[in-house]
């Protein structure tokens, strides 16, 4: 399989999964509101190719909906999550393979400057422009193991960046033990990949396990890597852009605001430096942006909770046909294939012990589409029973930054219909819905 950026993007056009922007526009929110808009009206990945002050192309929304799911995994917007899950399942190491180097334009020193890059400004109150699609890569420096993971990076100046990255995060961990050592982190990032090494890159695995052997059990080969100019490390081969350079010891800068995952603005922090030494790119480079809140950097996140949900559910004997976590990642929707009355309860603790950050779950048939909020809003307000179906529970384990004692306690709601009364609860259907293509009704 193709594991290049390039490649993915043939093929989103080829199904018609993306749209391209000709008219310039400004990466100061511009660039975002458009892309919302896109992912809002017509589920697609955006390729802007007329960045104002910028050589560069932007794209984003990569994996900016459930269609776009379905084609990279080749299966159904249901499914995905099970092939995800079994591909995971099978780490596949990666290989270095020699690149050849006049493939890149290489600047080092003085001649970084990262104005050159056409990074984003996406909300209001944000501090700074935000370099947000890039995978993370360093090493431990005591047992030399890699971490790949996912990082805001607020450009500071031509050569600095803002780096968020603190303890249990595994950079932060990584981090912290190079400072106790009196040295300074290498790190590369590696921006404009295939969504498989983001997508692993997001993937919280345990400590000292490689993100990179998961993202060759994906693409179910060898990920290609190539080796850095100026650390020793390795990127992803055909990335876009290349940065190199250490996260500092003993120095903190404030950084923030910044817009979050949950549509908030995490207030201004003391957070890492990051110095880049050298910056690689294509001639003709493909500059990935992420928003944090829409679906892309979302489903980032929840896609490997989705999978743990799914694993849970199906260890239990509970017949589960789909689980989505999306939009909030606090909140699950899951169908299952009822088998007895009380099963959506068994389905609702299951899915509360795999992942503790959820504090709502429902539980619906499987006619009901998960994917579609107001369809699964449709189940609550017609098939549930909130004196027999809710589970709450108090003074639980959940999201873990919660000053306002908000996220400790959930909720399950069974919004499955009564077992064998199915002539009272069936949905009506409108035969030929999926087959109509307005083209066809709407010519003049
Ligand atoms: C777009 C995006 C941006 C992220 N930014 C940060 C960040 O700035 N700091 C952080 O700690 N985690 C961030 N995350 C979450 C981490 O990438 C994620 O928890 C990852 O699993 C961490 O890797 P680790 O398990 O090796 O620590 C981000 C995730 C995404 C998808
Ligand atoms: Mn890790």
């Amino acid at each position: 399989m193709k594991q290049d950026l390039r490649s993915y993007i043939d093929d989103l056009i080829k199904n018609d999964l993306m749209v391209k922007v000709k008219r310039e526009v400004q990466p100061r929110f511009e660039i975002c509101a458009t892309r919302k808009v896109v992912e809002k009206k017509l589920g697609k990945a955006v390729l802007f190719e007329n960045v104002a002050d910028s050589k560069f192309r932007v794209v984003t929304n990569l994996i900016g909906s459930r269609d776009i799911l379905a084609m990279l995994f080749e299966t159904t917007r249901e499914d995905a999550v099970k092939e995800f899950d079994k591909r995971s399942k099978e780490p596949v190491l990666p290989k270095v393979i020699k690149g050849s180097s006049d493939q890149y334009v290489s600047k080092t020193g003085k001649d970084v400057d990262l104005f050159e890059l056409p990074v984003t400004t996406d909300c209001s109150k944000d501090a700074l422009p935000y370099i947000t699609g890039g995978v993370v890569i360093t090493r431990d420096p005591e047992t030399g193991i890699r971490n790949v993971s996912m990082n805001r990076m607020g450009r500071k100046d031509k050569n600095t960046l803002k780096i968020r990255s603190m303890p249990p995060q595994q950079l932060g961990l990584i981090q912290e033990k190079a400072e106790k050592m009196g040295e300074n982190l290498p790190i590369a990032v590696a921006i404009g990949t295939h969504p498989f090494i983001a997508l692993a890159a997001a993937t919280c695995l345990p400590f000292g396990k490689d993100e990179l052997e998961l993202a060759g059990a994906l693409f179910r080969e060898p990920l290609e890597l190539i080796d850095c100019e100026t650390v020793d490390l390795q990127v992803p081969a055909h990335s876009e852009v290349i940065l190199e350079g250490e996260m500092l010891a003993n120095v903190r800068e404030e950084e923030g605001p910044y817009n979050d995952i949950f549509q908030f603005y995490i207030p201004v922090m003391r957070n890492h430096v990051f110095k880049v030494n050298c910056i690689r790119y294509k001639k003709d480079a493909i500059y990935q942006t992420v928003h944090s809140s829409d679906f892309e950097g979302v489903f980032l996140s929840a896609f490997s909770h989705e999978a743990e949900v799914y694993n849970a559910l199906k260890n239990a004997n509970i017949d589960v046909k789909a689980v989505s976590l999306m939009p909030m990642l606090l909140n699950c929707a899951i169908s299952i294939e009822k088998k007895f009355e009380g099963e959506p309860k068994r389905a609702i603790s299951a899915a509360f012990g795999a992942f503790s950050w959820l504090k709502l779950c429902v539980v619906v048939d499987p006619d009901v589409d998960v994917f579609d909020i107001g369809d699964v809003w449709w189940a609550m307000a017609t098939r549930a029973s909130y004196r027999k179906g809710l589970m709450h529970i108090t003074d639980i384990q959940g999201w873990p930054r919660d000053p306002f004692d908000l996220h400790q306690s959930k909720l399950g709601i069974d919004a499955t219909a009564p077992l064998n009364q199915w002539n009272e609860f069936e949905r009506k259907i409108i035969p030929g819905v999926s087959e109509v293509k307005l083209e066809d009704y709407l010519q003049e």
